[in-house]
């Protein structure tokens, strides 16, 4: 498994994002400290200097693992289920020229917050079917990038839609998405899973992308979590991708990225 830490481009509202500010020196940063990738905030995609970004990554040895855009979803409202048609037309776009800029890293397009949720006065069937149809238009744009589109379940106080990895697995399947697979978030498993190994293992076939933080959000092993046994299962299912630390910059950026590569290096990844 390889290792990345979450990178903001911007200041955000959204939490768990490591570092944040200058990213030709967090990327030396984070690559003295022994990670092996980045997983990418940006605003928008075409603030990227794509020639730039690549020589700063290879002279560091690291790639993106993954490139999200939370901030038209936290910061403007944009979702690709809003009831809106515009809404969403606007967040296609959006995801479209993400894809496109991942595609030049071989990087994912992690679906997390940007998929909305369910909104008052409006069904699940509704939902479903709006965030359907964007997925699908967006897919098209990932096929012809060869890029994979991660679906991430989230916990009960950041959607009402989709929570569960067998959830996710389930829409995936039944709008027959190719380019579309899971995004394991530990710290959301946490809340919403029976178990988090066995939610794992049901999900084997289907798990591209992996989130870890601890119970608390923090550093993995700074909270009550048993990473022993979810590595383990992460090792049962072949699982080696990247397993990226979004966690809480706690107590403060530089620490939390240290705890975690020491305490990864203790589960031998
Ligand atoms: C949200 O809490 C999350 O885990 C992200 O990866 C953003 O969608
Ligand atoms: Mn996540």
């Amino acid at each position: 498994m390889k290792k990345s830490i979450s990178v903001a481009t911007f200041p955000t509202k959204f939490g768990p994002l490591v570092f944040t500010g200058d990213l030709k020196e967090i990327i030396q940063k984070v690559s003295n400290l022994g990670y092996n990738g980045i997983e990418l905030f940006v605003k928008r995609p075409g603030e990227i200097n794509v020639k730039l970004l690549r020589q700063w990554l290879n002279s560091n040895k690291i790639c993106i693992s993954g490139i999200a855009a939370v901030a038209a979803f936290v910061e403007e409202g944009l979702s690709l289920s809003d009831p809106d048609k515009n809404i969403r037309n606007k967040h296609i776009e959006i995801i479209k020229r993400q894809i496109e800029l991942a595609s030049y890293f071989n990087a994912v397009v992690p679906i997390g917050l940007v998929r909305g949720r369910i909104k008052e006065g409006f069904s699940y069937e509704e939902t479903e079917e709006w965030f359907a149809e964007s997925l699908i238009e967006c897919e098209k744009v990932a096929k012809n990038f060869n890029v994979i589109m991660t679906l991430e379940p989230l916990n009960r106080y950041e959607t009402n839609f989709i929570n569960t990895l067998d959830e996710g697995k389930k829409f995936i399947k039944k709008i027959r998405l190719q380019n579309v697979k899971i995004l394991a978030d530990i710290f959301h498993m946490n809340i919403e899973e029976v178990s988090i190994s066995k939610a794992i293992i049901r999900a084997k076939n289907y798990i591209y992308h992996v989130h870890f933080a601890d119970s608390n959000r923090c550093a993995p092993g700074d909270g009550h979590l048993n990473f022993r046994e979810i590595v383990s299962s992460l090792v049962r299912i072949n699982y080696n991708g990247f397993v990226v630390m979004e966690m809480l910059p706690k107590p403060d950026s530089l620490t939390a990225a240290n705890r975690a590569i020491f305490y990864l290096k203790e589960l031998n990844i």
